[in-house]
């Protein structure tokens, strides 16, 4: 197992399906810690690529294009756009956003799937699988439609029934149905190419998911369960159209499966980002994190490294999938096709100038351990006690003394005071500001906790307004002017490093800070 050095960081974050927008659920899970842990770590100056793009194959888009009389082409056109500049508009600072449709990433995805042809790492099976004898065409799952065996709804899919929630296969379907042509589909024979799981659990998984002590408790006790089932080898091509091709003689109608190719589109994006060293970035000295949500963890913790194993050539096996749970929307599991969903589109939009509001109250209620949920009430409260109450109050304070009492310019500080102000009961030297106040913010990052590392930062403002409290520079201008002095520099300095803290977190009321105290990110 090559879990690689530990010198740079390749982070990823979930490819979305660019069959819909992306909604605040997405965003809780997987994007705003993704985009935290990647400014943290660059303010920190580590060396690190922060990689992302839409996922355009998958049935679910295929079925889209139709319902709406188009090609999927047109449908991952349209959401690619619009996820991308969403992305943007809230700050996401990915180094790039790329696309599972771009010609780099067809290369790049069937080299690899040829590579480990070569190495004879695929089962070739025949199996038998549902035709649609009228359009001449296997059937994904999804195009099997019929009665639900367990709640008898019509129209539930041969994986799923949308209704009760079950989980189905097409053989369970009570009266099934080409979903393309309504004909009732027969049974074909197909051959495809499987990755033996079954063997790789004992070849490498057991001892890789194994030794993984610093996961978080719920990605681990996921694939443990996987583990303990016991795997079976998985199909990775499907007789499908949309896709890419399987690079072998005679494959034709056949496609990589999307869960092959997707998170080989990490890989792609650097490529295309970075074409002289992109291997580089997967292999030898550095190390792989994959946010995702917990719907991904089977795809990114077992699927995702056998390949990387089997591929070998010292490409690494992820070091870190810091999954999150799910976000729930005013009481009711966020629903793409019940349009149940905060869309962050339609947020930027409504209402425009407040990305750090929402990105703030998403990482407060971020679901990292369990899921959780976002009310509209609750955002409200946040955004007025929190934001307002406590951030706003704080610097605002700051920049009004400032302004009315020394014309906004910084105060000269005696000796005198300064040595007041450093032997006072009333606060910390900023040697201890930084260890008790600043430093918890980016260990907790480190170690994934991102609601705990933003409490820390807010920590640095209500420190701040106690200060300004107790020590009341209001009334000290008069009475001893210097001491005053001393307590306006002192607070300009706490301000200012809450404005650095809150980089990570919200960086556009970060930077109007900063330029409010004239002061550079780096300074
Ligand atoms: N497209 C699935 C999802 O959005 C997905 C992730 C791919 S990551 C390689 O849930
Ligand atoms: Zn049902």
């Amino acid at each position: 197992m090559y879990l690689c050095g530990m010198s740079r960081k390749t982070i990823t974050a979930a490819l979305p399906y660019a069959n819909g927008p992306v909604h605040i659920g997405h965003l809780a899970g997987v994007y705003v810690p993704a985009d935290i842990y990647a400014r943290t770590l660059r303010m920190m100056g580590e060396e690190l690529l922060f990689i992302c793009g839409s996922d355009e194959h998958g049935v679910p888009i295929t079925l889209r294009a139709r319902k709406e009389g188009i090609t999927p082409q047109d449908v991952v056109d349209r959401y690619h756009k619009i996820i991308g500049d969403s992305f943007k508009d809230l700050g996401i600072s990915f180094d790039t956003y790329s696309r599972t449709t771009s010609a780099a990433h067809k290369q790049t995805a069937q080299e690899f799937f040829s590579n480990l042809l070569e190495k004879g790492a695929f089962d070739v099976q025949v199996s038998e699988q549902y035709f649609d004898p009228e359009t001449q065409q296997f059937l994904a799952d999804r195009y099997i439609v019929g009665a639900c065996p367990k709640c008898s709804a019509e129209g539930a899919y041969g994986d799923q029934c949308e209704k009760c929630g079950s989980t189905l296969s097409p053989d369970e379907l009570v009266n099934p149905k080409s979903a393309l042509s309504g004909a009732e589909p027969i049974k074909k024979e197909t051959r495809n190419w499987y990755l033996p799981l079954d063997r790789l659990q004992s070849e490498f998984l057991n001892e890789y998911i194994g030794s993984r002590q610093n996961w978080k408790s719920n990605v681990l006790g996921q694939c443990k369960s996987w583990l303990n089932d016991g795997l079976k080898p998985r199909a990775m091509t499907r007789d499908l159209e949309w896709g890419i091709p399987v690079p072998v003689e005679g494959a034709d109608g056949k496609v990589l499966y999307v869960w092959f190719e997707a998170p080989i589109g990490y890989i792609s994006a650097t490529r295309e980002l970075r074409p002289d060293d992109w291997e580089s970035w997967w292999t030898g000295d550095s190390e792989v994190i994959h946010f995702i949500g917990k719907d991904n963890i089977v795809f990114h913790c077992i699927i995702f490294p056998a390949m990387l194993h089997l591929r070998g050539d010292n490409y690494c096996v992820p070091s870190q999938v810091p999954a999150n749970e799910f976000l729930n929307l005013e009481g009711q599991k966020i629903s793409t096709s019940r349009n149940w969903a905060v869309w962050l589109h339609e947020y930027l939009q409504e209402l425009p100038n407040r990305q750090d509001e929402l990105r703030y109250v998403l990482t407060a209620i971020a679901p990292e351990t369990k899921d959780s949920e976002f009310t509209w009430k609750d955002y409200q409260t946040r955004v007025n006690s929190e934001l307002v109450g406590i951030l706003g109050n704080f610097a605002n304070r700051v920049l009004v003394l400032l302004q009315k009492y020394n014309n906004g310019v910084i105060p000269e500080v005696s000796d005198q005071a300064q040595a007041w102000m450093d032997a006072s009961n009333y606060t910390w030297s900023m040697e201890e500001l930084w260890s008790k106040r600043i430093a918890p913010i980016a260990q907790s990052i480190q170690e994934y906790r991102f609601r705990d590392a933003q409490f820390a930062m807010m920590e640095l403002a209500r420190y701040g307004n106690k200060f300004l409290a107790d020590l009341e520079p209001w009334k000290k201008v008069k009475e001893d002017p210097d001491a005053a002095s001393a307590v306006l520099a002192r607070a300009v300095q706490i301000l200012y490093n809450t404005a650095l803290a809150m980089e990570p977190f919200m960086p556009f009321a970060s930077q109007r800070l900063l330029d409010q105290l004239n002061a550079q990110p780096s300074a």
